[in-house]
Formats: structure tokens, sequence, C-alpha cells
């Protein structure tokens, strides 16, 4: 007897008989109803979240940025609450090293993973749709590092905030938060995030009161990550060796400054014990001086141009070209740095490097691996001068074990409708992009 002629299983009907029959067209199991919200939000007695508080945060913030007007948000988030959450996440945030080490080792023998996130500007609903239903919420098996720029721009940025926080509370060794350069005083009176924060809780005492509390907070974020020995992540990217004060030799001798020309010193690449004693806890990272490393790695870009140089538009941080990033991955034994910082408005002023319009570019192919910028807030920024909009997508990027260095990159669309409020910047008349930064107005924050 001859055996019937192979059928490609792809065109073949399925076979089946009636006990294997797998019916496709039945209606989804119903999800249960969520919960109902827990208005006003209550910090637990004992001190510890568990993630029905977490998820009933999201949703009640996500419910008063629909349905209430900004100033109701103390009477869904009171100020003590507010307090507790910012005073314990400040407390585990200040503890951490300038970079964080990210050893994602489930330990149960699952798979696990690492979801990198860019910029998310305030845009509350798009963070929401990211964790739970983009990139799934954290869990033991999921860790998670934001690359920074919580706040300014969109406006939920106090919201946006404070959700990550309450994830890092609440799961402390699997949520990293990085610092962006718009969790800095000038950034938050120039873009937004001050007079968002003033909108909500009044601009009287409580008001002035919260928003001193988060710029505490944002002193004590993190500046780096290494995740699994691998992986290279910070807001903006690479940073440089300070050269030895030449102070020794002045001592003693009243009144003789030793001026250091830094244009006279040839720029080279720091060294992680340079980036582990940085001091990080400063409202501004200063542009000048000696404490030069957090600026860098919160304001430098990539650049196709070979080597190290000021960041003459931004006017702080490096712009550094691929010979810099193979040198910096060679050095460190890493494959990926993966840095965030410029949007598409940012990129459309720079020729030669990648658009943004899938929310990532992979700006530097070198020997030893790869230099990624990824940007996570879509259809940016929320408020625009301009009649036309980027229409870009945000993205996210997941490693996955063993390895941890082949990035899988996830593309989304901007959560539609999105609430209709007023911003809380002058968006018409500040600058599309960071650039051209006012030193002035910064030395005055600062001061
Ligand atoms: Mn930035």
């Amino acid at each position: 007897m001859q055996s019937p002629p192979h059928q490609d299983s792809g065109d073949s009907p399925p076979l089946s008989t009636p006990e294997s029959t797998v019916t496709t067209d039945q209606p989804p199991p119903s999800q249960p109803p969520p919960p109902p919200l827990q208005i006003p939000i209550t910090w637990p007695p004992d001190g510890t979240l568990t993630l029905p508080w977490i998820t009933n945060f999201m949703s009640t913030l996500n419910h008063s940025s629909r349905h209430l007007k900004p100033y109701d948000l103390p009477t869904i988030l009171p100020v003590k609450v507010f307090d507790a959450l910012i005073l314990t996440g400040s407390k585990i945030l200040h503890k951490e090293a300038n970079c964080v080490v990210v050893e994602p080792e489930g330990g149960d023998g699952k798979e696990s993973e690492v979801v990198v996130v860019g910029d998310v500007h305030g845009q509350l609903h798009d963070v929401l749709w990211l964790l739970n239903e983009g990139a799934g919420l954290p869990n033991e098996n999921r860790w998670f590092v934001f690359n920074g720029d919580y706040v300014d721009r969109g406006a939920w940025g106090l919201e946006t905030f404070l959700i990550l926080l309450a994830w890092k509370v609440f799961m402390p060794h699997r949520v990293f938060l990085l610092r962006g350069n718009h969790e800095s005083k000038y950034c938050t009176s120039v873009y937004g995030f001050e007079k968002e924060v003033l909108a909500k809780y009044g601009d009287k005492n409580e008001g002035k009161h919260v928003y001193r509390k988060c710029l505490g907070c944002f002193e004590g974020l993190p500046l780096a990550s290494i995740i699994a020995g691998r992986v290279y992540t910070a807001h903006g990217g690479i940073f440089r060796t300070i050269p030895a004060t030449p102070s020794k030799r002045a001592k003693g001798k009243k009144n003789r400054k030793v001026i250091l020309n830094p244009e006279s010193v040839p720029l080279s690449l720091g060294s992680m014990e340079e980036l582990a004693k940085a001091r990080r806890s400063v409202l501004d990272p200063p542009w000048e001086g000696q404490n030069l490393i957090p600026g860098d790695i919160l304001w430098s870009d990539p650049s196709n141009k070979p080597g190290l140089s000021p960041n003459k538009e931004r006017g702080i941080g490096l712009l550094w070209g691929p010979d810099c990033t193979e040198d910096f991955l060679k050095k460190f034994s890493l494959k990926l740095i993966i840095r965030s910082h410029e949007g598409p408005d940012a990129r459309e002023k720079r020729p030669g490097l990648g658009g943004m319009d899938e929310g990532y570019t992979i700006d530097h192919v070198v020997p030893s691996g790869k230099l990624i910028t990824v940007f996570s807030a879509p259809d940016y920024p929320q408020f625009q001068a301009a009649e036309e909009r980027y229409k870009n997508k945000g993205a996210y990027i997941v490693l996955k074990s063993p390895n941890f260095d082949t990035p899988i990159f996830h593309s989304f669309e901007a959560v539609t409708p999105r609430p209709k409020v007023n911003p809380y910047y002058d968006f018409e008349d500040v600058i599309d992009s960071d650039e051209e930064l006012d030193m002035s107005l910064m030395a005055e924050a600062s001061s």
C-alpha cells in the first residue's frame, strides 16, 4: 500500500478527531471586573507596599488624570501619603551606587529578562500601557531599568514619577531608576514640572514642599547601570576622566589659584572607579569645575565624528564618536551601550544620525558591540507649537537570559485619546529641544 503524499502542513487542514478538536472561536474567558478604586490612597500602616496597593495606585492616578482637575490631586493622594512614599523611596535610592549593578538571575531556573526604558516625560498613560500591557509588570523574573527623564513637558510628571518610585519601593532589586537631565532644578523650572506640582498641590506651602521633596529625591537617583556585566545604560552616555587637581604645589601659597584651562587638557574616557566616586547629590550637575561626571552622563550625545569633544550645542556634557564607543566597550568588556535623551525633535536637527520614528536607533556599530538610543515617549512632545506632529513611536528594549546582550526592540504607539489638559510651560517660547542651555538661568537655579 502506498503511503499518501506528503502535504505541506501549512496548507493542509488541521487533523481533528472529535476528541482532539480545538475550537479557537470561543469568546475569551471573561476578565474579572477590576477591583473598585480605594480612594483616597492611604499608606499601609506597616509601611509595606503590596501588588494590590500598587495596582490601585496606578488605577487611581489614571482615573484622576482623566476625570478630576489637577488641583484635586491632593484629595486622591494626600500630602501625608506623598511624604511617606518619597521618604521611603529616597532612602533606598540614596544608598545605591552611582552605577547600579543589575544581575538578572532568577535563581528558580526560569528565563529572566530586563526591560530597558528611555525618556517618558510625564506621559502617564503611555507608561501605564507599557507596564500593564506592553512589557508587563515587574516581577521576580522581569527586571526594569529606566534611563531617566520621568518629568517635564508632559502634564503628569508627578504621577508618572511616583508610580515608578512606588515600584522601586515595592521591588527595589527588580526596578532601577536612573537620573535624567530633567531630574534637576534647572530643567524642572523651565520645562513644566515645577509649575505642574504647584498647580496640583497649590503654590503656597504644600506645593513648594512637594516640589522640594521631589528635587531631593532626584538628587539620590543613580547615574548609570551595568546589566549582567555586558550592557551599560545611562541617560546621556559616557563620561570623561577628571585630571588630577594640580593643587598640591599651590598649597600654602595664598591667593595663588591654579586655573586649568579645560580647552588645553585633552579629553579622555573616565574609569568605573571615577564614576563610583563622583558626587551625584547636586540639584544641577555642574558644567565646570571638578565634578563633571554627572553632567557628562546626563547630558552627552553620540556623534559620527571621532573623538571626545565638548557638547557645544547643549553647553554641558560631551559628544563622542564611534571610536570612543569602541574604547568604552572594550575597556569595560561590554557589548552594548543603551542611552536615551534624544527624541524626534532633537534628532531632526542632527543630520547623519537616525531619526526617532520607531523610538530607537542604532547609532554606532563597532567591533566590540553597539550603541543604541531608546526613547519611550510616543507622539512626543505632548504640547507642540507647530501644526505638524512627529507622530513618533516610543520603544522599549528587552534583554533576555542567558546573555542579555541581544536587544529585542518593541515599538509602540501613543495611547489615545489622551486627556486634554493645559501645558505647564510656555511651549511656544521654550526651545523645542534641550539644547542651547541657558547657563545664567542654570546658575540661578543652582544657587
Ligand atoms: Mn534628556
